[in-house]
């Protein structure tokens, strides 16, 4: 189910210097966070379903480039060969593509888009509309179909340097928050390689190191995510390839992303000055450490404090079977003595059971008919849009308690 990863893979450090022989130097990754054994973070199965089982969470830090990574690599397939989650029809997501569109036409002219982990063609879609012709790749044959369904066309498959063989050249390559979920880096950029020509423009979108360390984003480290990215260890994984680092945005959705515009080494323009971001990074595996030890606190407060509530005879649900509530759940040990139900808005997920526990998922009509006395948020991401969505509730006395950055009851 998964296997054990013990050196970089963006710069090498600590690879064995061939394969079962041990490396003959000192380099190890350093182990910076530890949350023990944890399920998959999108297992939801009904009643009777089989669980994929119990996985080591923990990250490990390479001092030489500075990504932060998983020590371990569960199957993909066993993670998005049917995969629960489906792109948020919020409208802060709604919000967050029309300005992603907004700022690749304003890097390339091109018209022909391939998406790489394009989940249920929601992006795609939004693309076509604008005049694009598209193409999505998606390992997850239930998301495939959704997209189908969509009228976006979709090829099954992990992407990878066998599968860009098969597909056409592109001008504009997006990948949205898949790039982390891969392992082996060598292989994907072969495949973007292969896929670009000379003026293709690469966009890579993955929730940026040092938002997750300012934020204690610890809920977002989970097994689907293998890298942690700074701009340092992309560089580190670029340098040797034909593709360079062509431009940094920043957005605020998934609690803090970056978008790595990336270019052929022979295209124009050659040189692109360095961005304020990657003057200003200097994440080093003491601030991990740091981020650890607030992580554990903010674990043991969050338990406490729900237990209080139920001490008082208080109810608890939630709100949001994200990736996230699995990490919060399993971290501090909840059943449903602790959390009456989860509610969501994914269909997928409704009727399910939160992954390891006997809590129940259901509609979010749920939150109006029981009236919990709290609801813990766990798509916090989506803050605003989700207290102005249950201002009813909260006009009955429905409080919200919003576990990151810090613990507040609103
Ligand atoms: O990388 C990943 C990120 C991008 O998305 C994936 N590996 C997994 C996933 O993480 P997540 O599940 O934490 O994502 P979300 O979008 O934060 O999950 C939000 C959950 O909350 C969804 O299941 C939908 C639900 N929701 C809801 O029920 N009512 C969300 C909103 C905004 C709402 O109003």
């Amino acid at each position: 189910m998964y296997k054990i990863h013990n050196h970089c893979r963006a710069c090498g450090y600590a690879k064995p210097v061939a394969q079962g022989i041990k490396s003959s130097s000192t380099e190890k990754l350093i182990p910076v966070f530890d949350l023990g054994i944890q399920p998959l973070a999108n297992d939801f199965c009904k009643d009777g379903e089989p669980h994929a089982g119990y996985v080591p969470l923990k990250v490990l830090y390479c001092p030489r480039c500075s990504l932060a990574q998983l020590s371990v690599v569960v199957d993909p397939v066993t993670l998005y060969r049917h995969y629960a989650y489906v792109t948020s029809p919020s409208k802060m997501m709604r919000q967050h593509f029309a300005a992603l569109i907004h700022d690749i036409s304003s890097e390339s002219e091109g018209k022909s888009v391939l998406e790489i982990g394009s989940n249920d063609g929601r992006l795609l879609h939004m693309m076509k509309d604008c005049g694009f012709s598209v193409l999505g790749v998606d390992p997850a044959e239930n998301l495939c179909e959704l997209a189908r369904r969509n009228d976006v066309p979709t090829q099954i498959g992990f992407f990878g340097e066998d599968l860009a063989r098969i597909l056409p050249s592109t001008d504009i390559v997006i990948a949205r928050h898949v790039f982390c979920h891969v392992d082996d880096w060598q292989d994907f950029v072969h495949g973007l390689e292969a896929v670009a020509h000379k003026d293709t423009l690469i966009c890579i979108e993955v929730p940026y190191a040092g938002d997750t360390i300012k934020g204690c984003e610890f809920d977002t480290i989970y097994h689907e995510h293998l890298s942690y990215l700074t701009i340092k260890s992309v560089r580190a994984l670029l340098e040797p390839t034909r593709l360079r680092l062509h431009r940094i945005i920043r957005y605020p959705i998934h609690g803090g992303a970056i978008l790595l515009m990336i270019r052929r080494k022979d295209s124009a323009p050659e040189l692109v000055p360095m961005s304020t971001l990657e003057k200003e990074e200097n994440i080093i595996a003491q601030d991990w450490i740091q981020f650890s030890d607030t992580a554990h606190d903010q674990i043991s407060r969050l338990r406490a404090t729900v237990q209080a509530f139920r001490a008082q005879g208080r109810t608890v649900a939630g709100l949001g079977a994200s990736a996230k509530s699995t990490v919060w759940i399993s971290a501090c040990g909840f059943s449903r003595k602790d959390i009456s139900f989860i509610a969501d808005t994914t269909p997928q997920k409704q009727y399910t059971f939160s992954p390891g526990t006997d809590i129940p998922v259901t509609d979010e009509g749920a939150i109006l008919r029981e009236l919990p006395d709290y609801v813990l948020m766990f798509a916090w991401n989506y803050r605003e849009e989700i207290l102005e969505k249950f201002k009813l509730a909260r006009s009955k006395g429905v409080k919200f308690i919003v576990p990151v950055p810090k613990i507040e009851i609103v």
